[in-house]
C-alpha cells in the first residue's frame, strides 16, 4: 500500500462517529480503580483504533442483549460465517448474500466498519466445488469469478478483506489445499490482484493463526508479503488471528513481530482474538486469560499501523471453542450471562490513556 493509502487506513480507524452507547453489560460493573466504565469502542477511538467482534448472525437476529452489545461496544464487525463460500455461493454461480447484507446494514446503522471474511480458504467450501471434477483452468476461473462477484457485491461497504486465509502450515510450508494442489502457489498473488480489481479501495489482508510471535510460520508469512509487495501485488495488510490457550503459556515477542510487518509498510490487525482454557474456569485462569487479551492488544497498540483489534465473538454464550476443543471454553470477554469478565476490564484499562506512536503520513 502506498503511504497515502496507509495513512488513510489509519485515519479511518480514528475519529469514529460515537453513537449513544450501551453499558458494559447487564451486570454493568465499574471499570476498576481509575478506569472509566466507557464502552470499548469509545476508548479505542481515543487510540485511533477500531475495536471489533466476529458476529454470529443468528444470535444477532434472536438475542436482544447480544444485539445491544454488538452495536454498543464495537466499531467494526466481521461475519463469523456468512461471507464464507459455502454460504455465499451454495450452488455454482448462484449467490446468496442475504445474511451478510443484513450484517453490513446493521454495521452501517451503528457506525461500524466491516471486515470481510473470507475469500480464499481451504475450509467451508461448498461441496459442488470440492467434489466437482474441475480442470485447473476451470478451477482458476471459478476462483476468479467468486472473488470478483463477491468483492463487487460489497464494493464500498467492506473496509478490509481477508483475501487469503491460513495458507501455511505451522512449519512454514504451504498448506496442502485444493488451491495449492490445483493452481500452484501463484493462486495467492492472483487472489489479491483479482480482489483489488473488484474494489480498489478495500484494504486487502493475508490472515493466519500462530503467526503472532516469531517462528517458522510467521517468518513464512513475512517472506510471502515482502515478496508480493516487491512484485507489486496489492497486499495491504497482515492479520494475526490471536487464538490463544492459557494452557500453552502466553506468547512473548508479539509486539516485535508485528513491528517487522509494520516496517514493510503494511497495515496490521488482530483479527480473531480469543483466549481459551481447560474447563472449569476459575479466578486464576480468568486472570491469566485477561493477561493474554491484554498482551495481544498491547502488541497492536504499540504498532504504528495496527488499525483494528477484533475478538472472535464476545460472549461465552456463543463460541466456536467448546465444540472444536472438547473440555475447553470460557474464551471470551463476557460470560454466558453477559457479565463482563476480567478480560473485558483488562481491555478497558489497556485502552485508557495509551499514547500510541504517531502514524506516518
Ligand atoms: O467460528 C467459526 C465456526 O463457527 C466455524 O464452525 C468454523 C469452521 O471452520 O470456523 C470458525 O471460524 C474460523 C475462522 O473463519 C478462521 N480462523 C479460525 C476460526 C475458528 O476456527
Amino acid at each position: 500500500m502506498s503511504l497515502p493509502r496507509l495513512a488513510a487506513a489509519v485515519a479511518t480507524a480514528c475519529c469514529l462517529a460515537v453513537l449513544p452507547l450501551a453499558t458494559a453489560g447487564p451486570a454493568g460493573a465499574s471499570g476498576g480503580p481509575g478506569v472509566p466504565d466507557r464502552p470499548l469502542r469509545q476508548l479505542a477511538a481515543d487510540d485511533r483504533l477500531r475495536i471489533g467482534t466476529a458476529v454470529d448472525t443468528s444470535a444477532l437476529a434472536d438475542d436482544a442483549d447480544y444485539r445491544r452489545l454488538t452495536g454498543g461496544q464495537f466499531s467494526t464487525v466481521t461475519p463469523e460465517n456468512v461471507m464464507k463460500w459455502e454460504v455465499t455461493e451454495p450452488r455454482q454461480g448462484e449467490y446468496d448474500y442475504a445474511a451478510a447484507d443484513r450484517l453490513v446494514d446493521f454495521a452501517h446503522r451503528h457506525g461500524q466498519k466491516v471486515r470481510g471474511h473470507v475469500l480464499v480458504w481451504h475450509n467451508q467450501l461448498p461441496s459442488w466445488l470440492t467434489s466437482g471434477n474441475f480442470t485447473a483452468d476451470q478451477l482458476r476461473e471459478i476462483l476468479h469469478r467468486h472473488i470478483t462477484d463477491t468483492v463487487r457485491h460489497f464494493k464500498g461497504r467492506v473496509w478490509q478483506w481477508d483475501v487469503v486465509n491460513e495458507a501455511f502450515n505451522d512449519d512454514g510450508t504451504l498448506r496442502d489445499s485444493i488451491w495449492l494442489r490445483e493452481l500452484g502457489p501463484g493462486y495467492i498473488a492472483d487472489a489479491f490482484r483479482w480482489a483489488h480489481e473488484a474494489d480498489p479501495r478495500a484494504l486487502l489482508f493475508y490472515n493466519d493463526y500462530n503467526t503472532e510471535w516469531t517462528g517458522p510460520k510467521s517468518d513464512a508469512v513475512y517472506d510471502l508479503v515482502r515478496r508480493l509487495r516487491a512484485e507489486g501485488v496489492p497486499v495491504d495488510g497482515v492479520g494475526f488471528q490471536g487464538h490463544l490457550g492459557i494452557q500453552y503459556g502466553l506468547p512473548t515477542g508479539m509486539a516485535a513481530n508485528f513491528a517487522r510487518f509494520d516496517r514493510l509498510g503494511l497495515a496490521t490487525a488482530v483479527t480473531e482474538a480469543d483466549v481459551r482454557m481447560e474447563m472449569p474456569a476459575d479466578a486464576e485462569k480468568l486472570a491469566t486469560q485477561a493477561e493474554g487479551y491484554r498482551l495481544l492488544l498491547d502488541a497492536c497498540l504499540r504498532t504504528r499501523h495496527c488499525v483494528s483489534f477484533t475478538v472472535w465473538g464476545f460472549t461465552d454464550k456463543y463460541s466456536w471453542v467448546p465444540s472444536t476443543f472438547p473440555g475447553e471454553g470460557a474464551a471470551n470477554l463476557y460470560d454466558e450471562d453477559y457479565r463482563p469478565k476480567p478480560a473485558y476490564r483488562a481491555l478497558q484499562a489497556e485502552l485508557t490513556g495509551r499514547a500510541r506512536p504517531a502514524s506516518a503520513g
